[in-house]
């Protein structure tokens, strides 16, 4: 639907326009290239100054009714989607929903919303998540909210996915990938308006709404944006209803200044908020407010050195509420006595600063620095009704600020063959700001590390060598790459080690990672493969129901001895390994048929434990048959998931650990879309159609709510209708 993207998507008319593509989708509003209109078009900011002339339509016109169903790559290494488009599994609502039907990537589930999105078996902080450029970090010690519960897809253009560490221009420590959720700022020839909407309706209260509004001159132009989504609890396959309901809004504002064909001045704001129930712990979100302002400025065509100069500043600040009685029946607990509420909050500003240099025709390099700093607070309470949780003074526990300086360069060395190459060097630096550590909701104990601060310097690089064949039908592509991670506010402040009740001394991570894979583009075959090996060291191992025991006079000044045990959950250092990949392959079979095929895979070790890394979703594929007319399609996906015998209880990241072995399943799905008028999409679908009873196996464990059964996993929802219709002027 959107030009941008299937100019982004179609095959490469020359191995030079290719090369560029595959620079761009690295930073795409760096690449300035007077060659390339149609290319440039496709990307915002930069990209659409330098291509002003050329486009004359507005971008969001002429639906496809196509639905979204296997995403595939369209260079090494990226694959793009586009997050207004219909898809199945049902449109999403978050932005690990969105990522779903990316193969390679899997949820967590913990509820209706809010699942942790899973690259090739790494969660949490291995997998960057920049929205519109910028880091969030969500608040939540029980990770209710990762990066992705603050992004609604239908407020955004495009969403790029990097894998492996094969780029060091998106920020530090993304040994999994990176994800890129990001708009698109065109100046325009003349003036022009558009606006998007839609509505979706689904099975268990589902329904969407967003709108998504442009009005637009040469020199200036403003978008506003709106989202909302809420559904009921869901019922699995067996009809048991599932603790997952939620309610969630979103508000975004930009206003863009562009005097001339080479400049852009941009300001942002967003606002969101959301509450949501969780099936798998004790309590629910009830606050997911997110406050937003972010500025940026591009100027492009310098001086023939100087390609572009790009300058952006932001602030995210996330304030959440968390409590054990407001969305379900209040019942006390060992852990939860009383009505509790934790109320953390985290606010993260940075900045980044970067040109793209020419110094020869065939090389290009792009170098920056960027820096962000975070600090989180919480309060709580353990009883709302005597001492209420907004009554106490919120309370820092940890602050963190990375600055990094980073060079990476694109050289075209003939013309089927390219080189990339990067390198990156962080300083971090995490202050841990408690006097204490809670050892459970009632008891604390002296944090040995109060005060304390600890710095990393930390380095990672890769270099990438990629070979057209056959005239450009297939490239080629093997790279090597490096990165180091320091370690998160979950993996440090929240958990205990082995020997201490706090994890502030743990190691950074360092991944070495082989990356290989061809695209094969010809006739009737599109055909991607993505394979890597990687070596980890120090990965942070989040390992849980860690039993400690402690020796303690038994009465002040009275003799004997008393030993209690506790369980708690630590983080410790172990060497692992992992290999896999994901293939996808489309074929167009007669006319208006078309199959499209994926599998990805992923296998690991954690070496000093002799066991499998935990965490790892199993072997999985889907298959589309889809027949697409210009003004309808129909079609069908199945995906099997096999069984994972493959699993290290208790062992895990900070999202969840490993229940045990869990059972494969298929699951069948249909779809329809018809283009009423150019500008009017319906589409339709029914996920799975079979109401089979299935929960994948990276899913957390049921817990006990009030009310609801208790299940091994949080099942996944059962045959699921929906309903999805889309203007665009
Ligand atoms: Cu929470």
């Amino acid at each position: 639907m959107h030009s941008s993207i299937h100019s982004h998507s179609a095959p490469p008319s020359s191995p030079r326009k290719r090369s560029f593509g595959a620079t761009a989708s690295f930073r795409p509003s760096l690449v300035p290239s007077p060659h390339l209109p149609g290319f440039l078009a496709a990307f915002g900011l930069a990209l659409g100054v330098q291509a002003a002339p050329a486009p004359t339509a507005p971008d969001l016109v002429q639906l496809d009714p196509v639905v979204a169903t296997i995403a595939r790559g369209s260079t090494p290494l990226v694959v793009t989607a586009d997050p207004k488009a219909p898809a199945q599994p049902a449109p999403a609502h978050d932005g690990a929903d969105v990522l779903k039907n990316i193969p390679g990537f899997s949820v967590i589930r913990k509820g209706g919303t809010d699942g942790d999105p899973v690259l090739r078996g790494l969660a949490g902080s291995r997998l960057g998540i920049l929205v519109d450029g910028e880091s969030i970090y969500g608040g939540c010690g029980n990770r209710m909210d990762p990066p992705t519960a603050y992004v609604f897809p239908a407020a955004y253009d495009r969403i790029t996915v990097v894998k492996g560490p094969q780029s060091v221009l998106h920020g530090t420590g993304n040994s999994a990938g990176v994800v890129l959720f990001e708009r698109d700022t065109r100046r325009p020839a003349a003036r022009e308006n558009s606006l998007f909407a839609s509505a979706t309706a689904g099975s268990a209260g589902r329904f969407d709404a967003a709108f998504d509004a442009r009005v637009a001159a040469p020199t200036a132009q403003a978008r506003v944006s709106a989202t909302t989504t809420r559904a009921d609890d869901y019922s699995d396959g067996s009809g048991r209803s599932v603790h997952s309901a939620y309610d969630r809004w979103s508000a975004n504002a930009s206003a863009a200044w562009t005097p001339d064909a080479h400049t852009i001045l941009e300001f942002s704001t967003a606002r969101s908020d959301g509450e949501a129930a969780y099936a798998d712990r004790l309590m629910d979100g009830v606050k997911f407010a997110r406050e937003n302002y972010g500025l940026r400025f591009t100027r492009t065509a310098l001086t023939p050195l100087l390609a572009s100069a790009e300058a952006r500043i932001f602030s995210n600040y996330v304030d959440h509420v968390m409590d054990n009685f407001s969305r379900r029946t209040f019942a006390p607990s060992m852990m939860m006595p009383g009505r509790s509420v934790s109320n953390p909050d985290r606010r993260t500003t940075g900045g980044l600063a970067q040109l793209v240099l020419t110094p020869a025709a065939p090389a290009r390099v792009t170098v920056g620095l960027d820096t962000q700093r975070n600090t989180h607070s919480v309060r709580s309470t353990s009883n709302e009704l005597t001492a209420p949780f907004a009554a106490h003074p919120r309370l820092r526990d940890a602050a963190f600020r990375q600055t990094g300086a980073f060079a990476e360069s694109a050289f075209t060395l003939a013309s089927d063959q390219r080189l990339y190459a990067g390198a990156r060097l962080d300083h971090w630096r995490a202050t841990d700001e408690r006097p204490a550590v809670a050892l459970s909701m009632m008891s604390t104990a002296a944090n040995p590390g109060a005060g304390h601060t600890r710095t990393s310097d930390l380095a990672s690089g890769f270099a990438r060598y990629e070979r057209d064949l056959a005239h450009s039908a297939a490239t080629v592509f093997a790279g090597l790459g490096r990165t180091q991670r320091f370690p998160d506010y979950w993996e440090i402040v929240k958990n205990e080690s082995a020997a201490s009740v706090t994890a502030f001394g743990v190691r950074p991570e360092t991944t070495a990672q082989l990356d290989v894979g061809t695209l094969y583009r010809r006739g009737p075959v599109r055909f991607t493969l993505s394979a890597f090996a990687s070596q980890i060291d120090d990965y942070l191992l989040v390992q849980s129901n860690v039993v400690k025991t402690s020796t303690a006079p038994a009465m002040p000044g009275m003799g004997g001895m008393t030993t209690t045990s506790r369980t708690t959950t630590i983080t410790r250092n172990v060497d692992a390994s992992t290999w896999g990949g994901e293939a996808d392959l489309g074929l167009r079979l007669a006319e208006h048929w078309n199959v499209d095929a994926s599998l990805a895979y992923v296998r690991g070790e954690n070496d000093t434990d002799s066991l499998p890394l935990a965490q790892l979703p199993p072997l999985e594929s889907r298959i589309g048959l889809s027949y697409t007319q210009p003004a309808w399609s129909a079609g069908t996906v199945l995906r099997l998931v096999s069984a994972q015998g493959r699993f290290a209880v208790n062992q895990g990241n900070i999202v969840g650990q490993d229940l045990g072995r869990s059972a494969g399943f298929g699951t069948l799905a249909f779809h329809a879309s018809w283009r009423a008028t150019a500008h009017t999409r319906l589409s339709a679908g029914v996920d799975n159609a079979l109401d089979r009873t299935y929960a994948e196996h990276i899913s957390r464990a049921g817990g006990m709510v009030p009310g609801f059964t208790q299940t091994t996993r949080v099942n996944e929802p059962g045959r699921f209708l929906w309903l999805k219709l889309d203007v665009s002027l």
